[in-house]
This record gives C-alpha cells, sequence and structure tokens, in this order.
C-alpha cells in the first residue's frame, strides 16, 4: 500500500491512573489504523534524555521526566494512511486547555504537561521513536481483512 506510516503513541501516566487506556485505544481503531505492537513499561531517566532532548534547556523538562516515570506508560505501534498526522490530529495541540473539543486531549485534559498522550511529530521522529521502545519481534505485521472497507482500491495498491 502506498504512504503507510507508522506512528508511536505513548498513553502517559495519567491516562492509566485515570483509567482512559482503553477508550483512547478505541478511537484509533474505530478510526481504522492498524495496531502493530503494543507494551506498558517503565520509561527510565535515560531514555527521557534522548525522547525528550529538544526540551532539555526547558524549566519543566525535570518535572517533565518525573511526571512520566510517576508511573508505567502504554507505547503502542499504529500503521495507516498519513498516520503520522492522523494520529497528530486524534490527539490534538500540546496543551489540554487549548486543544479542540473531539481530541482527545481536548476531551480528556486540561494541563499542559499532564496531557494524556504523545504522538510522533514526523516520519523520521516516529522511526527513532520505534526503535528506542521496540525490539524487532515486539513489531507485528499482518493482513487487516478491514483495510478493504477503510481504504479506496486505489489507496490499497
Ligand atoms: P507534543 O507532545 O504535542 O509533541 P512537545 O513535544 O512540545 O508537544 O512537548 C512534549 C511534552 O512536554 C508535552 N506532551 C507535555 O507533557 C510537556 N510540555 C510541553 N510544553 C510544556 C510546558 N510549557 N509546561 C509543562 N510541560 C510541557
Amino acid at each position: 500500500m502506498a504512504k503507510l506510516q507508522k506512528s508511536v503513541v505513548l498513553l502517559k501516566p495519567d491516562a492509566l491512573q485515570r483509567g482512559l487506556v482503553g477508550e483512547i485505544i478505541t478511537r484509533f481503531e474505530k478510526k481504522g489504523l492498524k495496531l502493530m505492537g503494543l507494551k506498558m513499561m517503565n520509561l527510565t531517566d535515560e531514555l527521557l534524555d534522548d525522547w525528550y532532548a529538544h526540551h532539555k534547556e526547558k524549566p519543566f523538562f525535570g518535572d517533565l521526566k518525573k511526571f512520566m516515570m510517576s508511573a508505567p506508560i502504554i507505547a503502542m505501534l499504529w500503521e495507516g494512511l498519513e498516520a503520522v498526522s492522523t494520529v497528530r490530529k486524534l490527539c490534538g495541540v500540546t496543551k489540554g486547555y487549548e486543544a479542540e473539543g473531539g481530541s482527545i486531549r481536548g476531551d480528556f485534559s486540561i494541563s499542559g504537561q499532564l496531557n494524556i498522550i504523545h504522538a510522533s511529530d514526523s516520519i523520521e521522529t516516529a522511526l527513532k521513536e520505534e526503535g528506542l521502545i521496540f525490539d524487532k519481534d515486539e513489531v507485528f505485521d499482518y493482513d487487516k481483512g478491514e483495510y478493504l472497507w477503510v481504504y479506496s482500491v486505489e489507496e490499497r495498491d
């Protein structure tokens, strides 16, 4: 299939603590995205230094890392047409109080930091994040029958 991309999603500690995991996964499934990997894990200080390298100098960096290590996260790998931008749209903009109603952050968060979810911001970042989180045998490719009813013939080629 043409233009298929993968995006890495993390359900942050607040999503787990607030019992939102199932509801959020359902949104991605209903959109038509294909789940290729799923795991629960504790993030480490070292991984977060790499993950949030672009925030290293920000005053909230220490607090952000503490928050991300305060409970396990759920990591997922989703595939679909233009998946990087599609998944970001489902998530909504960074700050919960600015995010549009109907988006995950808009519906479930009101904080700038406790904003429920992370999603890769580019194809390059998605590849890097996939490598940081998933071992090769933790990524599953398979035929998804539903694609017949999710994509057009042209999109499936
Ligand atoms: P996004 O997650 O939408 O790609 P980034 O990469 O700018 O946004 O921010 C990464 C994470 O850092 C956010 N998800 C949020 O938890 C936290 N964060 C961003 N900006 C702030 C801020 N001004 N104060 C506190 N935490 C922030």
